[in-house]
């Protein structure tokens, strides 16, 4: 297994993950992070924290697993812990006034049918060709790690974005765009805006040389048309960026003329601004319906250049909320090749990906992203009704915070000192469930003699539903130093 540089808490995950970023800068071995303490704001240097990831974190696999109704044989690259597994047939973004459906209707709503056709139903096991080789990542993408990525076998995992379904519902050219809805899965941090599971929207828009080009083949002039038949928004986005960066997010020569790219690229940022727009305005009455009161603090939004392997030129969309930018989604022109592959060369692309919890956190003030898998009526009535009138949307009323408690576990990382802090992440979450709120690492150091790493992680409890006993407490963290032991091989100090 290649060399994995550690990937470390973020401060806040209002930092974009820029997980599926092809910048030359950003490969496995080069990553780097800083970290912040959670009782101060010192930033830790911790660029010289190096991992290799060959743990799966799980206890002995079976060899046959069933996930969501479909039964898989497992290989040595089986990494799934049951709670992901239960996770996977829950389908929140199908389920009746649930806040993460909601949000995909909202959506929606800015793109509709006939142009559009929603696809919400795709199983959630698919091939690493669909989600990685078929969209031109490397051999070598860091996002293939198996600290990353949930496997089932070597060539199976649970997708890691809804892009993974992009070449087949190309291929299906059933419209001329399409919304796709799905739960993805991603081995990551344990922080109230981060979950093993959550749910992303991909939105795709074509054009087709064969029936809308003119005399000269060349698409602009029908896009442009297009793009008057949209709204205008009225609100001033930040956008310094050029039609296409030669150097670092070129235009597709030869296929895409510079006057298609520009024309596109317009489409493209102001049909996702007006969704945005939609989904802001949604929630500020929501907030009205529930007797918030509401500042006039007008809607920021910034276009910023960002990499995907599968668009060219891309950018991210990021929306300033609470004192901060968040990336909200990442989007693009569609590589010819994944065009030509689905058997439609001539037709040209945009496609986003959009987080819906991260969109539903915003639209209902949910601070945490557990939420939203909790079956508590406290949470669930707040929505009742909603989905079939989104008017009757109302943000949603915290029932009770409850207390938190901190506690600490600092060991030697064991064995050859391989060691990725996504396993030691997945290890607290599978072990004390969603009664952890936060996970961060908050000191580091090589013992100077013996060169052996010593970590030291600060685990939050706090159950949403109710208070936590200490001697509860205290038992799931014996459980959670003794499954770090058992399976990770560290020694506690
Ligand atoms: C992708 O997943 C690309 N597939 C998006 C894309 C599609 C680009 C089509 C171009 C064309 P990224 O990893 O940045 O990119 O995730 C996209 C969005 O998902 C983010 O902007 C964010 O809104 C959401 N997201 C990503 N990681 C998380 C997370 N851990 N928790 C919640 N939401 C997340
Ligand atoms: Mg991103």
């Amino acid at each position: 297994m290649a060399a994995t540089a550690i990937r470390l808490p973020r401060s806040m995950a209002l930092v974009a993950a820029r997980r599926f970023s092809a910048a030359p800068a950003l490969t496995a071995t080069t990553r780097r992070c800083c970290i912040r303490s959670p009782t101060s704001a010192h930033i830790l240097s911790t660029t010289t924290l190096r991992f290799l990831s060959n743990s799966s974190s799980s206890p002995a696999p079976p060899s046959v697993v069933e996930i969501d109704g479909r039964k898989y044989n497992t290989d040595k690259w089986f990494n799934t812990p049951a709670n992901v597994i239960a996770a996977a047939s829950r389908r929140l973004h199908l389920q009746e006034d649930h806040p993460v459906a909601i949000t995909r209707q909202i959506i929606e709503s800015r793109f509709p049918a006939p142009t559009f056709r929603y696809v919400n139903s795709l199983h959630p096991v698919v091939s690493t060709f669909q989600n990685f080789d078929s969209l031109g990542f490397p051999p070598d993408h860091p996002g293939r790690a198996r600290s990353d990525t949930y496997y089932v076998n070597s060539d199976t995992l649970l997708r890691t974005h809804t892009s993974a379904h992009e070449l087949e519902t190309f291929r299906a050219n059933a419209s001329p765009g399409f919304l796709l809805s799905a739960d993805v899965y991603r081995r990551d941090e344990v922080d109230r805006t981060h979950y093993p599971v959550f749910h992303q929207m991909e939105g795709a828009r074509v054009w087709d040389r064969r029936t809308e080009a003119d005399e000269k083949g060349d698409l602009t002039a029908a896009i442009l048309r297009d793009l008057a038949k949209l709204q205008e928004h009225g609100i001033a986005v930040e956008d310094p960026n050029p039609p296409f960066h030669d150097e670092t997010n070129p235009r597709q020569a030869p296929q895409h003329s510079p006057s298609e790219v520009e024309a596109l690229g317009r489409h493209l940022k102001r049909s996702l601004e007006l969704m945005v727009v939609e989904v802001f305005s949604r929630a500020k009455k929501a907030k009205a319906l529930a007797g918030v009161e509401t500042t006039d603090e007008p809607l920021r939004m910034r276009w910023v250049e960002a990499f995907f392997p599968f668009t060219s030129p891309s950018w991210e969309l990021e929306v300033y909320y609470e004192g901060d930018w968040l990336e909200v989604l990442g989007c693009g022109i569609t590589k010819q090749p994944i065009l030509d592959a689905a058997g439609v060369p001539s037709q040209m692309a945009w496609a986003f990906g959009i987080g819906l919890d991260r969109i539903a956190m915003l639209l209902f003030q949910i601070t945490d992203i557990r939420l939203f898998w909790s079956q508590d009526e406290r949470f669930l009535s707040q929505f009742r009704g909603v989905s079939t009138d989104l008017d009757k949307l109302r943000q949603f009323v915290p029932f009770s915070k409850y207390p938190a408690c901190y506690k600490d576990v600092s060991f030697w990382v064991g064995g050859d000192g391989s060691l990725h802090n996504n396993d030691v992440m997945e290890v607290i979450r599978s072990v004390a469930g969603d009664v952890v709120e936060d996970v961060q690492l908050t000191d580091s150091f090589a013992h100077p003699k013996t060169g052996r790493q010593s970590l030291c992680y600060r685990i939050n409890y706090r159950s949403l539903e109710r208070t936590l006993t200490n001697a509860e407490t205290n038992r799931l963290h014996d459980d959670v130093n003794e499954a770090l032991v058992q399976r990770l091989g560290v020694e506690i100090r």
